[in-house]
């Protein structure tokens, strides 16, 4: 026996990890005795949570868990105002998330709505290697109309994804990307109250267009998590004191993406490899996602309030942004928009203070089906926000499951305009501030 087999059965107590190359592993009778009976949600797992997502139904066929994802165009909603025709699964993209229990016998029926061919590789999963899904290596590709059936026991726990495996910058670019989770069957680390899953994403959708432009290699300008740019996320909710669990997956085409979340220091506790030993675990507050990885943080949420999570690329949270603009910081426009507007009527030059000016609310006009740069409506004036941009919602008390709406601030906790007489009080000059010390030299 090699390492491989020993480490899956210590994996999964009680269920035998079939051999690369025995009848088990390529589906045949002895598989169905190896693997363990379903994982029901509350019995075996907390089921997790997607923000704007949905979650691929399955149904017990003798013990085994039968899926069926359809490959196919979807309309689909980015944010209020910009829609695109994408390709994805089930009416959705992304793809609905699969959700299983280490043990557990899978069996994936996959079939093609598209036009063009595709397959599915199930990323990070550990499989026989004929299930796994790269077109012509290891199966023929999926033709339009054809449905194919992958089956495998699933014999470890963690967070993974699926992907199409077939002209990859294309069908990826349009959508074809979902996220796999799998829970442990002995619980692993402390229990959580909330599970989330987050899959990041990059598309190039030219205002105006319709469809994602698979060509592009470096200029994105729609940057979403589950498929959504801010203002168009759904913020994730939890109470206070709640031990929070977040997956994130990346399949984007060509970058990677620090997400960091304001308030709270955590811990990567998951790699797409696995759980990393309590010993090996570091603080953060961001966490970078390489693209074709998973990574997994951990906290306890006990500060109350409406905390920002974003990936810390400050050009991906941006929306339809073009990057070829000219510099106008601190350009003085004087009688140029005079002399422009006989030519361009409603002409005005902008962007001289940057970009926070061009959200929806400063009635900046758009093209049709695009959105603004930035902006989402706070609670206290425009949020200059856009892309991978969402919200975690941290409430000592919640009614129901949803959007609790705005955190109201204890008196005296948020940042105020400074009266006179606390200006006064603290000696500050506001005409005449102190000048700065050297940092580089010995004081005193
Ligand atoms: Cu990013």
């Amino acid at each position: 026996m090699h390492g491989r087999d020993a480490r899956a059965q210590s994996d999964v107590p009680g269920a035998k990890a079939p051999r690369e190359n025995s009848a088990a592993a390529t589906g045949g009778r002895s598989a169905r005795q190896t693997h363990l009976p379903p994982g029901r949600a509350g019995r075996d797992y907390l089921p997790i949570v997607i923000p704007n997502g949905t979650k691929l139904p399955w149904k017990d066929v003798g013990g085994v868990k039968v899926f069926h994802l359809v490959a196919q165009e979807v309309e689909h909603e980015f944010a209020p105002g910009l829609k695109a025709t994408c390709w994805g699964y089930n009416g959705q993209v992304h793809g609905p998330t699969i959700e299983v229990v280490e043990g557990d016998r899978v069996r994936f029926y996959v079939t093609n709505r598209l036009p063009a061919h595709t397959t599915v590789h199930w990323h990070g999963i550990l499989l026989p290697n004929g299930m796994d899904g790269v077109g012509g290596l290891n199966q023929k590709a999926i033709a339009p109309g054809e449905t194919y059936r992958y089956e495998f026991t699933v014999r470890q726990s963690g967070t993974g994804m699926y992907h199409s495996h077939h002209d990859e910058m294309t069908q990826m670019a349009l959508g074809m990307v979902g996220m796999f989770v799998i829970h442990p069957r002995k619980p692993v680390g402390p229990r959580v109250d909330r599970d989330f899953a987050i899959m990041l994403h990059e598309w190039r959708i030219d205002p105006g267009t319709n469809r994602p432009d698979p060509n592009e290699m470096t200029d994105f300008n729609i940057l979403t998590m589950n498929a959504k740019a801010f203002p168009g996320t759904e913020p994730l909710v939890v109470r206070q004191g709640e031990r929070v669990r977040i997956r994130f997956g990346n399949l984007s085409a060509m970058d990677h993406h620090p997400i960091h979340l304001h308030g709270y220091q955590f811990r990567i506790t998951e790699t797409d490899g696995g759980r990393i030993p309590d010993s090996a675990q570091w603080p953060e507050t961001t966490v970078l996602v390489p693209t074709g990885s998973t990574r997994t943080i951990e906290f306890v949420a006990d500060e109350p309030g409406d905390w920002a999570m974003h990936c810390h690329m400050t050009h991906h949270v941006m929306n339809q942004m073009g990057h070829d603009l000219p510099n106008l910081i601190g350009v003085k426009p004087g009688g140029l928009d005079a002399k422009v507007r006989p030519l361009l009527p409603g002409y005005m030059t902008m962007g001289q203070t940057g970009m926070g000016d061009m959200g929806g609310m400063h009635h900046m006009p758009v093209p049709s089906n695009s959105i603004a740069m930035v902006g989402g409506k706070g609670p206290y004036d425009e949020i200059t926000m856009g892309g991978m941009f969402t919200l975690l919602k941290v409430r000592a008390r919640l009614d129901g499951e949803g959007d609790p709406g705005w955190y109201t601030l204890p008196p005296g906790t948020q940042a105020q305009l400074a009266q006179e007489d606390e200006l006064r009080r603290d000696g500050i000059d506001v005409e005449a501030p102190p000048a700065a010390e050297p940092g580089g030299a010995r004081r005193g």
